[in-house]
């Protein structure tokens, strides 16, 4: 029976945007079984459980040791009882059944495949796996009609599912600065997504654009593409001039600046230093492990045809996200594109269920007081949510 006197208490508030989450994490086995079936249920667009997962990785990235009981885990919000399961079996054998089946089945491995493509989502991979397209192979050759993006995503598979280092980052942010700056003098560039929050790799790299006067930034997005394109770094790129809207799920969506959101997805072309070309000594360890997942089961073999000539090559085709936001809208966007996705997730269910709030990248509205909040720094946001501010390193939950 559970032993009172030698279980740890924790205690963890129940919303991951009241808790401070580093990246240094003692439950990395079992966050990553979690985060498996929490990806695994994304894929097949099972969001309820895939949220479910998530919530329960998340309070265990909290924790502050390693959990090596299940008393341990006695009075955590958020564990339900599948991902209990999971975590009594790890415990227990060191892995999961459920988690080593749903890895080596047909049906993960595919979507993994396919939706390792930019520009395919779940619902594509899925009808394409109905018929009968499991590999980038089949794909090729069943003749699909493919879209730009995903022509591109096909085309720069190898480079665009290696980890970006942060260094790659920094390298991607002199040129988009120069580029940005000689477009609109006195712009801001700020590098977002998880590199803001301390990650060492991501899997693309994320900039806010913004201009100190209002209105300045405005148009300003299809003449840095057009410059990048023309100077040779955009191996493809889409400019859209309110895309949030159309995914964003929030209420907050109706005040009339809001058209003026833009945003460029870009496939960029970066240039390596003769040291750091693949043709040279692997200088992370994230490209060591990329290597050699090139032979893995899981990569379908031929289409790296061209993986000799590819590791000679001089350059790297890394996922660029450019965002461009008015002043007025700055800390809202800075906020709600440094992530984590599930402490921004936590964050609108915080201010809607707590607060009476809607909470987007544009804006906080109060319900209530039937009026928009202003706000002119993250800080001031937390704030407004009766928060306590938690810094983008403490948000990687
Ligand atoms: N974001 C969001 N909702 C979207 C798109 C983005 O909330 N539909 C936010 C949360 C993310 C951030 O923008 O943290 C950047 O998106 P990424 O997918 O690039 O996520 P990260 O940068 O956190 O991860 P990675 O390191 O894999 O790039
Ligand atoms: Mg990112």
């Amino acid at each position: 029976q559970i032993n009172e006197a030698a279980a740890v208490v924790f205690s963890v508030p129940s919303y991951a945007c009241q808790r401070r989450t580093t990246l240094q994490n003692h439950n990395t086995v079992l966050t990553e079984a979690l985060s498996l079936l929490a990806e695994n249920a994304e894929l097949n667009e099972e969001d309820g459980r895939a949220i479910a997962f998530r919530r329960s990785e998340a309070v265990l990235k909290a924790l502050p040791k390693a959990v090596t009981n299940l008393a341990d885990l006695r009075g955590l919000p958020c564990l339900g009882e599948h991902s209990l399961k999971i975590i009594k079996d790890v415990l227990k054998d060191g892995v999961s059944s459920e988690v080593e089946t749903t890895r080596q089945s047909d049906r993960y491995k595919a979507l993994k495949v396919l939706t390792g493509i930019f520009g395919v989502g779940a619902k594509t991979a899925d009808r394409w796996i109905k018929m009968g397209i499991s590999t980038l192979h089949q794909l090729q050759a069943s003749g699909q009609t493919l879209n730009q993006a995903q022509q591109a995503g096909l085309e720069h598979y190898e480079d665009l599912n290696q980890p970006v280092a942060k260094a790659e980052a920094d390298a991607i942010g002199d040129v988009v600065q120069k580029v940005v700056l000689s477009v609109l003098p006195g712009a801001l560039i700020t590098l977002i997504g998880g590199f803001r929050r301390g990650k060492p790799t991501g899997h693309d790299v994320d900039f806010l654009i913004t201009h100190p006067e209002e209105g300045r930034e405005v148009g300003l997005l299809p003449k840095v593409a057009s410059l990048l394109k023309s100077q040779g770094f955009l191996l493809y790129q889409k400019t859209t001039r309110n895309s949030y809207l159309e995914s964003d799920d929030g209420p907050a969506r109706l005040s009339s600046n809001m058209d003026r959101f833009e945003r460029c997805f870009s496939i960029f072309k970066l240039e390596m230093n003769p040291g750091t070309t693949r043709s040279g000594t692997p200088r992370s360890s994230s490209r060591t492990e990329s290597q050699s997942d090139d032979h893995s089961p899981q990569t379908p073999g031929g289409v790296h045809e061209n993986g000799l000539e590819s590791r000679r090559r001089s350059w790297r085709a890394v996922r660029v996200d450019l965002v461009v936001s008015p002043i007025s809208q700055f800390a809202f966007a800075l906020l709600g594109w440094t992530g984590s996705k599930l402490f921004e997730r936590e964050m609108r269910r915080w201010a809607g269920h707590e607060k009476a709030m809607s909470l987007s990248s544009h804006a906080l509205y109060d319900t209530k007081q039937r009026r928009y909040l202003r706000a002119a720094s993250e800080e001031e946001i937390f704030a407004h949510l009766g928060l306590e501010y938690i810094p983008p390193s403490q948000r990687n939950a």
